[in-house]
């Protein structure tokens, strides 16, 4: 311990400080044959030495001050706490109680007034010896204990530190990924307070804005060769380039060994401020290509007037850290049984001016600063202690406490209510419950034209901004690590380009995920988009499906080719009609036209024009008008086409049978005659020849009247059926996704049924009767033509329905024009082409005996 009071005549006030100047104790064996001792310490650590140094320039610096405790001359303890609990408890019951052997009786020395400690280093430490002086209302000073949990001042009563909670610095980390957009880190935590509760807020902050963590592990206090290998095994097998160490450098240098060993490059590392100013980490040789890059945040920088001066002054005979660090420095030894030993023997007279070490070093004088702070602010407490004027003193009815032997709990009054300038940097101090406000610095490596590495600022994070200005980054200003030198990219899986979706993978993080494609009729027009929207009614997704186009309207329209087509062959069917009409009309009186009534030939073409036109009412954009017009001119022409063809049919079925029985009546008027020839005597009924008349059954005026009648019940039929449910135009969106079809609805399926089923009726009929008719010879082989006609009308239909059926939209249409045109053209065709070849080419054939089977020449 290092101890130093003035002989003086001012009374002295003892501040105490511990530092961790070794890193570790020296590992004993555990056996207890002989009494157990204090472990030595060991790997004397040249920045925590300048921070113990520092606290004895702030002293000095504060003893010849002449405005800050005029009466007082502060005193020093210093313990080493090795970087272990134990050894940091040791010493705190060493301070409090005076006594070389830590005996847990408070102040039963009688040396000067202890007045408050200046430590612990790290978090763990300070944790163990907070609870202590807690138990004495004793106050403590931290300059490098960040953990959040000594923010409670319920556990911790009398803890105050100069660096702020980490609460501010897990947060600042978490900002700093969000403005980079990292979403996928990986953390390494040393295994202990800082660590462990540093990255877990961290973890908290960042879960919350939906970061994924891809691996978590522990630095343990004892590094062991394996777990180094996992560790930097799982850095490896990460896809994360973005890795959070919350560590101390100590904790960090062994797995800092074996990432060197495995070259693990093309990592951005973010550094928490216990190492990310280390000269132990960043004066690493080669350690450019790992860690090159890094981001950190550190607390703020100061310079510190004559510090350099004071450190390179020290004296090695000052006591057993300064007569270590001596040694260390020219690689000598004071101790006599070491020089017998062989080592080097020590002058004292070395040089130190040359020295270049991160003792040395005050160009980061950041937990230095630290330390500085807080030696000032146990000073000023003292001074506001000291300067209290009885009657206006804090304490019951306005007393002061007394600065020869004020009780520790006093002490602690000031220092809470503490508010005051730090010299030279003009800082203003106080404390927030215990605690400073967050504020850190953020320093991106760099390596300079010497290969080495260099700090450079880029940017800072205040946690009394408001929420968005807490973290300014100087993108610009800062040197990645990897080939491209451009911001790394550190996602799970990329990001999902609209016309995709996310969808989960089982048991992985969020930020891990596939990207599926919408379905058909779907889109996402976001990035990331959870789910797919499904387009409205009318329309649908185009072939990125990242926007919902209108569908494609459909209808056969007047004007394509298919159209055009289509009207020229329904124009030309009626013209044909026509034709054949005019024809007729113009042999009106000759025996063919005639031969079955004449009227219901004309009403049969005329059936025909209007099926042959209604198929162009089919045609184009769907309306009201044409919906109806051309179901019902189809539905009416058909039944007047076949109804004129069931009369004209019926008449040749009726005259076939009569002539069958005039055939029949003839062959036996004839064997009667041949018989009475041959026995005259016998008297023989022999019946008459029938003549022409006998065989015309029915008068045309009963055709006719079948004709109207059968066409008539059509058209009530379709009367009501229009007035009730009349056929209408709709959009059908349902049969083709990306296409709207416009077609007419039938209005009422069982009308169009029954419709449709009255004209079979009727055709049916029609055939039946030309069926039976079809071998009558005369009427020009009407019966054959008719028969034949109608089969091709039942071919088409027939052939129809599977072709209808079969086809989508606007070919719907087109399919069922086809039919109508091609049954009527089969009709018109097998009807009236004989009779028109007759009429113009042959015309001899047109006499009157083709009316009647001719009686066979051998008979006459
Ligand atoms: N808080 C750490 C210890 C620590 C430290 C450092 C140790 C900090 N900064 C610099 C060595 C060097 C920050 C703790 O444990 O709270």
């Amino acid at each position: 311990n290092l101890q130093g009071y003035k002989e003086v005549v001012k009374r002295t006030v003892v501040v105490g400080g511990m530092f961790p100047v070794h890193q570790r104790l020296v590992s004993t064996d555990t056996n207890t044959t002989i009494p157990p001792e204090s472990s030595d310490c060991e790997g004397f650590n040249f920045r925590t030495f300048r921070w113990a140094q520092t606290m004895l320039f702030a002293l000095n610096e504060i003893n010849n001050r002449t405005d800050l405790l005029p009466k007082t001359e502060l005193g020093y303890v210093i313990y080493d706490s090795c970087f272990t609990i134990s050894k940091a408890v040791e010493g705190t019951l060493t301070f409090l109680t005076g006594q070389d052997e830590a005996v847990p009786n408070y102040r039963c020395g009688n040396g000067p007034p202890l007045s408050a400690l200046v430590g612990a280093g790290a978090s763990d430490l300070s944790i163990a010896t907070a609870r202590i002086l807690g138990l004495y209302y004793f106050p403590q000073m931290s300059y490098a204990s960040s953990c959040s949990v000594l923010e409670s001042r319920f556990q911790y009563p009398t803890f105050l530190r100069t660096i702020p909670s980490d609460e501010h610095q897990s947060v600042a980390m978490a900002k700093l990924l969000l403005h980079f957009g990292w979403t996928w880190v990986g953390t390494i935590a040393a295994e202990d307070d800082y660590g462990k509760y540093g990255i877990k807020r961290f973890k908290e902050v960042v879960e919350e804005a939906g970061v994924c963590i891809s691996f978590s592990e522990t630095l343990p206090k004892t590094p062991s060769p394996e777990a180094m290998q996992r560790i930097a095994q799982a850095v490896v097998d990460s896809t994360a380039k973005i890795i959070v160490v919350f560590s101390s450098d100590v904790d960090l240098r062994p797995l800092l060994e074996e990432l060197l060993r495995n070259n693990i490059t093309n990592r951005t590392w973010i550094a928490s401020e216990a190492w990310v100013t280390s000269a132990a980490i960043s004066r690493h040789p080669n350690i450019l290509p790992v860690l090159g890059g890094t981001i950190g945040f550190a607390v703020k920088r100061a310079e510190i007037p004559g510090l350099r001066e004071h450190l390179l002054a020290v004296n090695p005979y000052n006591d057993t850290l300064t007569e270590e660090f001596w040694g260390i420095v020219f690689n000598c030894t004071m101790n006599y049984t070491q020089v017998l030993r062989g080592i080097k023997r020590c002058t004292g007279e070395e040089v130190i001016e040359k020295l270049n070490n991160t003792y040395s070093d005050v160009s980061q004088l950041r937990i230095t600063y630290n330390v500085y702070k807080a030696v000032y602010a146990v000073a000023h407490a003292l001074h506001n202690l000291e300067v209290c004027k009885l009657g206006s003193g804090p304490f019951e009815n306005g007393t002061c406490a007394d600065i020869n032997g004020f009780e520790p709990w006093q002490l602690m009054y000031y220092m809470k209510n503490l508010r005051f300038t730090v010299p030279h940097t003009g800082e203003e101090i106080f404390f927030n419950d215990g605690d400073v406000q967050g504020f850190y610095e953020i320093l991106n490596w760099q390596s300079d034209s010497d290969g080495e590495i260099t700090y450079t600022n880029i940017g800072y994070y205040n946690s009394t901004a408001p929420a968005d200005d807490m973290l300014t980054i100087n993108n610009a200003s800062i040197i990645w690590n990897n080939d491209v030198l451009e911001t790394p990219r550190s996602v799970c899986s990329e990001r999902c380009q609209p016309g995709t979706r996310m969808g989960i993978r089982q048991g992985e993080p969020i930020c891990c995920f596939d990207c599926i494609p919408c379905a058909d009729g779907e889109i996402t027009n976001t990035t990331d988009a959870r789910g797919c929207i499904l387009c409205d009614d009318d329309y649908w997704s185009n072939a990125n499906h990242d926007e919902c186009v209108p569908k494609i309207i459909e209808f056969l329209d007047f004007s394509e080719a298919l159209g055009i087509t289509l009207i020229a062959i329904a124009a030309f069917g009626a013209l044909a009609a026509i034709v054949v009409a005019i024809i007729f009309l113009r042999h009106l009186n000759t025996p063919l036209v005639n031969a079955n009534d004449a009227l219901l030939s004309f009403s049969l073409l005329l059936g025909l024009v209007i099926t042959f036109l209604s198929s162009i009412a089919f045609l184009g954009e769907p309306q009201m008008w044409s919906c109806m017009t051309s179901q019902v001119a189809l539905a009416v022409g058909f039944a007047l086409v076949l109804s004129s063809l069931m009369g004209k049919s019926a008449l040749l079925m009726l005259r076939a049978r009569a002539v069958k029985a005039v055939k029949a009546a003839t062959r036996a008027a004839k064997a009667a005659a041949a018989a009475a020839e041959q026995s005259p005597d016998t008297a023989v009924f022999a019946p008459a020849i029938p003549q022409k008349n006998d065989v015309d059954p029915i008068h045309p005026r009963h055709q006719r009247a079948m004709m109207i009648v059968c066409t008539l019940i059509q058209a009530v039929a379709c009367t009501v059926w229009l007035i009730l449910m009349p056929p209408h135009p709709v959009k059908n969106t349902a049969a083709q996704n990306i296409k709207i079809i416009l077609e007419c609805n039938t209005g009422n399926i069982i009308f169009i049924c029954s419709i449709f089923a009255y004209d079979i009726l009727l055709a049916l009929l029609a055939f039946a009767f030309a069926f039976v008719a079809r071998k009558l010879e005369d009427h020009f082989n009407e019966g054959k033509s008719v028969t034949f006609g109608m089969l091709v009308f039942f071919i088409v239909w027939i052939s129809f329905v599977p072709a209808y059926l079969s086809t989508r939209g606007k070919f719907m249409v087109a399919v069922q024009i086809f039919a109508i045109l091609a049954s009527s053209f089969g009709l018109l065709a097998c009807i009236f082409i004989p009779k028109c070849y007759v009429l113009l080419i042959k015309p001899e054939r047109n006499k009157e005996e083709n009316m009647i089977p001719r009686p066979k020449s051998r008979d006459a």
